[in-house]
């Protein structure tokens, strides 16, 4: 039987292509995102090109009730979860602390933070009944090291090294693994979203160097994933070769 993998935020960037990377390496796939549309033409290829079973669910991850009802409803045979991909996630705004917007820093802490415990909250008891299970928590460099105007987005992604750490000591018992991957700058839609659709201002976040891509990132987690039974990757930090943290890019 094939492994069932679930991965949030499968609609675009990181999470799609390790969607992408799970069903090539023989997994079935819980997809979810707020895109419809995305998650349908995603599901095909996944079937089409992979032939993997996927299931779409289609919610809002920082509405705790649609995330609870869907995930503790799903068909009995999407129950048994092998890997947790909690990869939703968006920086909005780049502000000081003094401009920040409160919509800004509430749909950051909102997605960032409380949806991604939800989906762990109803999952980890899946995991915990097989005794089995593999949690990977997509942080940042931006977990590691603040930087200016970073502020929120920072302190989400400082809560997400936080909690998987935290994670890792609560599952220890369980014998489910937990893998924190901190990227560099990878060129998804991550600056689109934060900079609201000023695709100028995007791309400029990538002038002058070689990104990640969502593909590299699908790598790592492959890496993660892929070790024996009693080896653990507990945090990653993964960048290109032209950044040294959070702060500091080399652009020629
Ligand atoms: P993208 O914008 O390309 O993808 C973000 C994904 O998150 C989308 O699938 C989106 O789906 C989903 N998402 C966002 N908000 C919600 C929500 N409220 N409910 C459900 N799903 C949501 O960005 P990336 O792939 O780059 O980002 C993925 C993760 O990687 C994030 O956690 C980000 O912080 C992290 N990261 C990104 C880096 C980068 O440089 N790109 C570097 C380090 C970390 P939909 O819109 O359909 O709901
Ligand atoms: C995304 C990377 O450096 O823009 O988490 O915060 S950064």
């Amino acid at each position: 039987m094939k492994k069932i993998a679930l991965v949030t935020g499968a609609t675009s960037g990181i999470g799609k292509a390790t969607a992408i990377m799970l069903a090539g390496c023989g997994f079935n796939l819980i997809i979810t995102g707020r895109r419809e549309e995305r998650l349908a033409e995603l599901k095909s290829q996944l079937e089409i090109k992979y032939k993997a079973e996927a299931l779409p669910l289609c919610f809002d991850i920082r509405n705790r009730n649609e995330v609870c009802n869907t995930v503790n409803n799903l068909p009995e045979q999407w129950k048994n979860i092998d890997v947790l991909v909690n990869n939703a996630g968006l920086a909005v705004g780049l502000n000081h602390i003094q401009d920040g917007l409160f919509d800004d820093w509430e749909r950051m802490i909102d997605t960032n933070i409380r949806g991604l415990l939800y989906i762990t909250r109803c999952v980890a008891p899946l995991m915990i009944k097989n005794r089995r299970g593999h949690i990977i928590n997509i942080c940042s460099v931006a977990g590691k090291d603040v930087y200016e105007k970073g502020n929120v987005y920072c302190a989400t992604k400082y809560a997400v090294d936080a909690l998987s750490k935290a994670m890792r000591i609560d599952m220890l018992k369980h014998g489910i693994k937990v893998t924190n991957v901190c990227p560099g700058a990878v060129e998804t839609e991550f600056s689109i979203v934060r900079f609201k659709d000023d695709t100028a201002q995007a791309k400029a976040t990538y002038a002058g160097m070689t990104p990640l891509t969502g593909d590299d990132i699908a790598g790592v987690i492959k890496f993660a994933i892929s070790l024996p039974p009693h080896v653990c990757i507990n945090d990653i930090v993964v960048t290109p070769a032209s950044q040294a943290n959070a702060l500091i890019i080399d652009r020629n």
